[in-house]
Parts: structure tokens; sequence; C-alpha cells
């Protein structure tokens, strides 16, 4: 097992749209263990393939509750509840900065394991954030890009006086999602 870098704001690999896994093999399932390695370490509650330099769409996930730990290949929301809830969120790859975002309360996600074979799950709450994050993350969107304007407003200053520069490509919230 190794700890992977976590790539960061401003590193083009973040903006990119991942492609799906077609090869199910041991390389797969140790980049799987080493992302559940550096997650652990970070410490995180998840992590996409893309924030490790990998533009493939593979992410990790531990919310800490009991069954709520897992890897999915080639994700996929199949249902976003009506119902949202706004709390705050990080990000490994933006670090030191949290901010509320609203997402769906619920969410019903179809993908694969790391064999290969289908698998579902419905997940609610902290478990239903993490995974739009990490699937965003997927698609080249970070949770910055889902900000209240005005929220939005404040995190654009604050990282541009961090180290983060003036480009690091700050996207509005694609048109698919109702979020
Ligand atoms: O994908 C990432 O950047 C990881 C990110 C996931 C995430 C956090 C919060 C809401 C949705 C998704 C993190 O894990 S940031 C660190 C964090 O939230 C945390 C760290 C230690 C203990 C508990 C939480
Ligand atoms: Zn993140």
């Amino acid at each position: 097992m190794a700890l992977l870098t976590v790539r960061t704001l401003g590193d083009p690999i973040l903006r990119t749209k991942a492609a799906p896994v077609a090869t199910f093999d041991d390389e797969l399932r140790a980049l799987a263990e080493d992302m559940h390695e550096t997650m652990a370490a970070a410490p995180g509650v998840g992590l996409a393939a893309p924030q490790v330099g990998r533009p493939i769409r593979l992410l990790v996930f531990d919310s800490g509750e009991e069954g709520e730990r897992g890897t999915i290949v080639n994700p996929v929301i199949t249902a976003f509840s009506e119902e949202t809830q706004e709390a705050e969120e990080g990000c490994l790859s933006i670090p030191g900065a949290y901010y509320p975002v609203v997402r769906a309360l619920r969410v019903h996600v179809q993908g694969l394991d790391v064999e290969g074979a289908p698998l579902e799950r419905d997940a609610e709450g902290l478990l239903a954030r993490i995974l739009q994050h990490e699937i965003d993350h997927l698609d080249g969107i970070l949770f910055i890009d889902r900000l209240a304007p005005e929220v939005r407003k404040e995190a654009m200053r604050a990282l541009r006086d961090q180290d983060f520069g003036q480009d690091f490509g700050m996207k509005a919230a694609p048109p698919n999602r109702r979020l």
C-alpha cells in the first residue's frame, strides 16, 4: 500500500472529465486500496481518482458510520431527492476552505465494484453528500462551483489571497443538475 499525493486547486486534472473504467485488474484494486489509505491519512471522508492524478471514474468513501465505507467504479446518480440540505463541506484539494453547500438529502447511486460487479446504494445525509461531492470530482466540478453567489464571492477572494493564484477555473454548476 502507498500514500498518494493529493492534487490541489489549479491542477488541470481537477477540471478534467474522468474516463470510465474498462479494465478491472489488480492495478485498479491496488489504486483503490492506496486511495483508501490516502483518504484515511489525510484525514478525509471521500476521495476521487482525479484527486490523486488518475483521470478515471473511481471513488472511495468512509463516512465513519458502520457500513458506510466502500469503493465505487463508474458511479452514476440515478435519483436525487427533492429534499435538500445545506451543510459545510471541505475538499482535500482545497485545503483550509470550508463553505456551506446545498445538496440533495438522499441519492440513489449505481455503479460497479472493483471486480466489475454491479452495485447500488441508497445514501442519505453525510454519505449522500460525500457521494455527490466525489462524483462531481469525476466531472471536473469542485464544491466551490456550487456555492451560493455571495458565499462564492467570499470564497474567490479568500482563495486568491491564498496561494491558489487567479486562475483556478471557477465554473458555473452544470445545467444537468437541479442543485
Ligand atoms: O473529496 C474530497 O476532497 C474529500 C472531502 C470529502 C467531503 C467532505 C465533506 C463533505 C463532502 C465530501 C473530505 O473528506 S474533506 C475532510 C473532511 O471532511 C473530514 C476530515 C476529517 C474528519 C471528518 C471530515
Ligand atoms: Zn473534494
